[in-house]
């Protein structure tokens, strides 16, 4: 293996792999929890907090994922969920010791496992190039350094200002302003890797950027189609829901290159007393093993069944729903019975039975929610795709009624939030309109940079200055060690933060640590005690409120710590932004004449779950060209890969949170101890002569022809069709090129990697 340092902790014995044959969530579940909360030193805190979590009227959102909340379930809580909150309030703290005691250059060999468990960061930091060391600054001293590096660049655009979806509304919307106020929509954020495909998409299609199906829906539908998303890990709150279904007869089709641990069987989350007698309850009517990328062929081969049966049973389709709602049906139509069987089969990897079997199910149900994540997403043809689930959703009317509708998955709590409240590098004129009109500014009006060309320009010397507002940007975003170069190559780099991370070690020749509360701290302001609203997967915005005591009383909260970058970046604004500060809801004042759809929002956001903030699609409304929903024709892609080589994608571990590494085990996958491993099939690792565990040589090759290689990780059988290879992010960055992203999103191909897999040399 190369030099890289290791992401996971040094595993306590040798690499183990055995299949799992428990359901998800479950005991397992209860004994990780345990074991995590032990290691943090959170024994007596971290249970009180967690029984606070996710409760209406008070209680802080569970900064797992972007699940919504229960109405019924004041406490619904998962393994996942408690070890992200254990996590933030560990009783370890990273301060000005131990800074002093090691060397950037010492630090940045160690891995990222063990810099994220030193704890909590507790003040403010800046880089000494003379010593090699961060050492401590003021918070004064900090916002006057990003203030005058900003004043003295030629253009504003010279910056950027990256956004993690963890952010809260409120801090989210001050951000943007100031952004805007100092001259630049260079907004990128990590919606630029997962969801920028949905959004288009579903704009496209429907004029909207979101879901339009609720929990409720989830309750009442008769067929759920679940694509791409390992639920149990990433989504573990689903499992409720999916439970739910089946107990209720409902239908749950599962589409995944794997079969995941929740798309068998699980014991739901809270249920403890079901766990107790080891109860499980199933999640799945049908598995569907496409090949990855093949996604877009099934749906189509969904459609052209339905369009078939019709012939001789027109309650097969809506047509009354088509023909008052929507445009280019025909068109559709004939693309539909002009894509032969034979390259349906071959392009999905799937046969024809199956594929019929998927399309009873859908034609069966009167209600259906197709719902994704990443396995669609991050691809080059995922905004066809997803117009294409959206197709197939229109054929029997399934929007804007009960139980029906297109529902991604948001990863970051806070992601879809971060959006409708304006990181938006390509924003709307009308929105831009209202902040001009509403916050007396001038905003520039061409589009901004996003997350890949944001490392573009930094190559380029056009980014000087990087202010990430949380996330990992070193390791989340693709080809490692060109993104390292372009931060290495910035002026000043500065990372809102809660622990210490890769990205303050990979910085620029003038680097700012600022260390924040978490959001399961109180955040007191001069009027009093805080709260911070986010939106949840559906559209759901809620009150959230910490109530730990801060890890350190020198921490800011991140609507503070960006008023003062503002304040200092922008000596003569007009912008109140200490006032804002002192009352959050002074924000959300401003933000409700900003944004549609917050209107009323300090009162609105006190309801006991919230508000849903309206959806035209939802009601039928289409803000697209013709105001209907408008049917795409893309042709089929070619994702069958070339003789010899692999299709690769990269995922999470159960055991971590994006770049955040808990362990070196995925349970549920049956992996302990191993985190350079890459998951092949059977026929694939004969083809080669590689044997379960044998170390191999995995190389990528990008659209400009360049090659990137991993040497000596473990190959493990998997149930993988033939083709298919993967492997865990955020290690194989370093297999995705610069080049590599979607024309169609300009999303990174994550989960498209193409490859050869070689016994190690
Ligand atoms: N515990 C935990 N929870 C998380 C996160 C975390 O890291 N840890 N991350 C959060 C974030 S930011 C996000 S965006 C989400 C991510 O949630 P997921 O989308 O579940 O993330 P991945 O781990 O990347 O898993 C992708 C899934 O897609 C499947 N897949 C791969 N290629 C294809 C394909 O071509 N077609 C189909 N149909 N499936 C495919 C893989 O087998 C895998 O099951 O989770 C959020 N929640
Ligand atoms: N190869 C590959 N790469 C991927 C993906 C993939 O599937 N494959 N997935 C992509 C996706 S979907 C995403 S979302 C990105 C994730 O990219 P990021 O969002 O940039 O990364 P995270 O790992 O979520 O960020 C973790 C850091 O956030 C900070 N943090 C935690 N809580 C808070 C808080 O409350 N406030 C602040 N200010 N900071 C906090 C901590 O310092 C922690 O170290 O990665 C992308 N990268
Ligand atoms: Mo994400």
């Amino acid at each position: 293996m190369s030099e890289e340092p290791r992401v996971g902790p040094v595993p306590d014995g040798p690499p183990q792999s055995r299949p799992y044959h428990h359901p998800a969530a479950g005991w397992g579940a209860a004994k990780a929890v345990t074991e995590f909360v032990v290691h943090e030193r959170e024994f007596v805190d971290g249970p009180r907090a967690l029984l606070r979590m996710n409760h209406e009227n008070g209680g802080f959102d569970c900064p797992g994922c972007a699940w919504p909340d229960t109405e019924a379930l004041s406490l619904d809580i998962c393994e996942n969920g408690v070890k992200h909150v254990t996590w933030e309030m560990t009783g370890k703290r990273v301060g000005r010791e131990f800074f002093a005691a090691h060397t950037v250059s010492e630090l940045s060999r160690w891995s990222d496992f063990a810099l994220e468990d030193q704890g909590r960061l507790t003040e403010p930091m800046s880089y000494d190039a003379a010593s090699d060391r961060y050492v401590p600054i003021s918070w004064e001293e900090a916002f006057e350094l990003f203030g005058r590096t900003v004043r003295e660049l030629d253009d504003p655009n010279q910056a950027a200002y990256y956004t993690s979806g963890r952010l809260g509304n409120e801090a989210t919307f001050l951000y943007q302003l100031m952004a805007r106020e100092l001259g630049t929509n260079n907004l990128p954020d990590c919606s630029n890797m997962c969801h920028e495909a949905s959004g288009r998409a579903l704009h496209a299609s429907l004029g909207t950027g979101k879901g339009t199906a609720d929990l409720k829906d989830w309750d009442s539908a008769d067929a759920l189609f679940i694509m791409g998303v390992n639920a149990a890990s990433n989504a573990p709150r689903m499992l409720t829901s999916l439970a739910g279904a089946y107990r209720r007869g409902a239908k749950i089709v599962h589409i995944n290159p794997m079969i995941e641990a929740g798309a068998t069987r699980t014991i739901i989350p809270h249920e403890f007393t079901q766990m107790a007698l080891f109860r499980a309850t199933r999640t799945s009517t049908l598995n569907l093993q496409v090949r990855i990328g093949g996604d877009m062929a099934l749906m189509r081969g969904i459609a052209k069944a339905t369009l078939e049966r019709a012939q001789s049973d027109p309650r097969a389709v809506d047509q009354e729903f088509i023909d008052r709602h929507t445009t280019g049906f025909a068109e559709y139509k004939a693309l539909c019975e002009a894509t032969p069987w034979e390259e349906i089969e071959r392009q999905s990897g799937l046969r024809h039975d199956d594929i019929m079997r998927a399309a009873r199910v859908y034609r069966g149900a009167d209600r259906s929610i197709i719902s994704w994540c990443l396995g669609v997403t991050q691809h080059e043809h995922g905004v066809d795709t997803i117009r294409e689930i959206v197709n197939v959703l229109l054929l029997r009317g399934n929007l804007g009624r009960e139980g029906a509708g297109p529902s991604p998955v948001r990863g970051h709590s806070n992601v879809q939030g971060n959006r409708t409240c304006g990181i938006d590098h390509r924003p709307p004129k009308e929105f831009l309109d209202r902040l001009a009109q509403v916050c007396g500014i001038d905003p520039p009006r061409a589009d901004g940079l996003d997350t890949v060309t944001t490392i573009e320009a930094m190559h380029r010397g056009e980014v000087k200055v990087f202010v990430g507002m949380g996330g990992n940007f070193a390791m989340a975003a693709p080809d490692t060690p060109y993104t390292h170069a372009g931060l290495r190559s910035c002026e000043l780099t500065v990372h809102v933060s809660t622990k210490l991370n890769r990205s303050h070690l990979v910085h620029g020749r003038r680097a700012l640590i600022l260390p924040c509360l978490g959001r399961t701290e109180k955040d007191v302001q001069r009027s009093g005690v805080q709260q911070t609203s986010v939106e949840d997967s559906m559209s759901m915005v809620h009150l959230s409120a910490g109530m730990k005591r801060p890890a350190s009383p020198r921490l800011l909260s991140e609507p503070a710590i960006i008023a003062g970058l503002a304040r200092a970046a922008l000596p003569r604004s007009d912008t109140p932004w200490d006032w804002y500060v002192e009352d959050y809801d002074r924000i959300r004042d401003t933000m409700a004449q900003v944004l549609d759809g917050f209107e009323d929002f300090n009162r609105r956001v006190r309801l006991p779950m919230g508000f849903r903030i309206k959806q035209p699609a939802r009601e039928l409304i289409f803000l697209t060209p013709s105001g209907q929903a408008e049917f795409s024709t893309a042709r089929l892609p070619d994702v069958v890969p070339a003789p010899g080589t692999l299709i690769l994608g990269t995922m999470r571990s159960h055991d971590q949170w994006n770049t955040t590494i808990y362990s070196d085990n995925d349970r549920y996958r049956g992996i302990k101890n191993l985190r350079t491993l890459v998951f092949m099939n059977a026929d694939d690792m004969r083809e080669r002569g590689i044997g379960q565990l044998d170390p191999v040589d995995i190389t990528s090759t990008a659209r400009d022809g360049t090659t990137r290689s991993l040497r000596g990780y473990l190959a493990v059988q998997h149930n993988l069709p033939k083709g298919c290879a993967a492997g865990y992010m955020p290690e194989m960055n370093v297999l995705c090129s610069i080049t590599d992203h979607s024309t169609q999103s300009d999303q990174p191909l994550m989960k498209h990697l193409r490859v050869t897999i070689s016994p190690a040399a």
